[in-house]
């Protein structure tokens, strides 16, 4: 339902007229999504992180994407990136986990540059391990993956799918030196990373222990209270 009402409201801000792709194709596809899946008894469950890429050439001023994802996921969040994500004056998306769609609707009044590279990143929870393929074969006609240009022109660019493994991961989520237990050890390697430039070859999600996909000092507070007083445990993270 959430996704019908969403198309609606994008139907009667811009009305839809289409034309060339001036100069080179802009291109819509994904990064190399990371996830992090660990295990609890019988249970499976992590994070997935899946960044969403645009090359355009020329100056545009919207998107609007509609996407559906096939795979052991929920939805948790969005997040629009770098300069072209900053200059955006109108920025939206709605997941429906009923109907496993993701629609991305954005609009800068002036204008963002051309540009390449990641644009948005989602963010799912996972409950098991398999394949997912995120695609627009399902999306309603109305919505599909359209670039905006200045003068409100919708162009269609090259679209990439994606499918990818989730796989289950040897660590747990803080044992950075993979022996199986969260320990002052732990801190002290995440100490090292962050503060000394030192990278003893963890897994970078593993240490993003409070799971807001960045790895900082919070994330050291975190663990440090975990350990030493028994607080919340160390949760599946996604920072690169
Ligand atoms: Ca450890
Ligand atoms: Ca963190």
């Amino acid at each position: 339902m959430k996704k019908y009402l969403f198309i609606l409201i994008l139907l009667l801000l811009v009305a839809i007229v289409y034309a060339q792709d001036p100069g080179i194709p802009d291109t819509v596809n994904f990064g190399n999504c990371q996830s992090y899946i660990v295990s609890e008894g019988d249970s499976l469950y992590g994070k997935v992180k899946v960044p969403l890429r645009i090359f355009n050439d020329e100056p545009l001023a919207g998107v609007e994407i509609c996407l559906e994802w096939k795979g052991p996921l929920r939805s948790d969040t969005l997040v629009y990136y770098g300069k072209r994500g900053d200059s955006l004056d109108l920025r939206d998306y709605v997941f429906d986990d009923s109907s496993h769609f993701v629609g991305i609707f954005a609009i800068s009044f002036v204008q963002f540059p051309a540009d390449t590279g990641m644009f948005l990143y989602m963010l799912f929870e996972a409950f098991d391990t398999g394949f997912v393929l995120i695609d627009t074969t399902n999306t309603p006609s109305e919505c599909n993956v359209s670039l905006i240009t200045p003068d409100a022109w919708h162009i269609v660019p090259h679209f990439e799918d994606k499918k990818f493994l989730l796989a289950k991961s040897d660590t747990i989520p803080g044992d950075l030196n993979g022996n199986n237990a969260v320990n002052f050890v732990d801190i002290l390697i995440l100490v090292e990373f962050l503060f000394r430039n030192q990278y003893q070859g963890f897994l970078l999600p593993a240490a993003d222990v409070n799971s807001d996909c960045q790895i900082r000092l919070s994330d050291v507070v975190f663990l440090i209270n975990y350990i030493f007083r028994d607080t919340e445990k160390p949760r599946p993270g996604c920072a690169f």
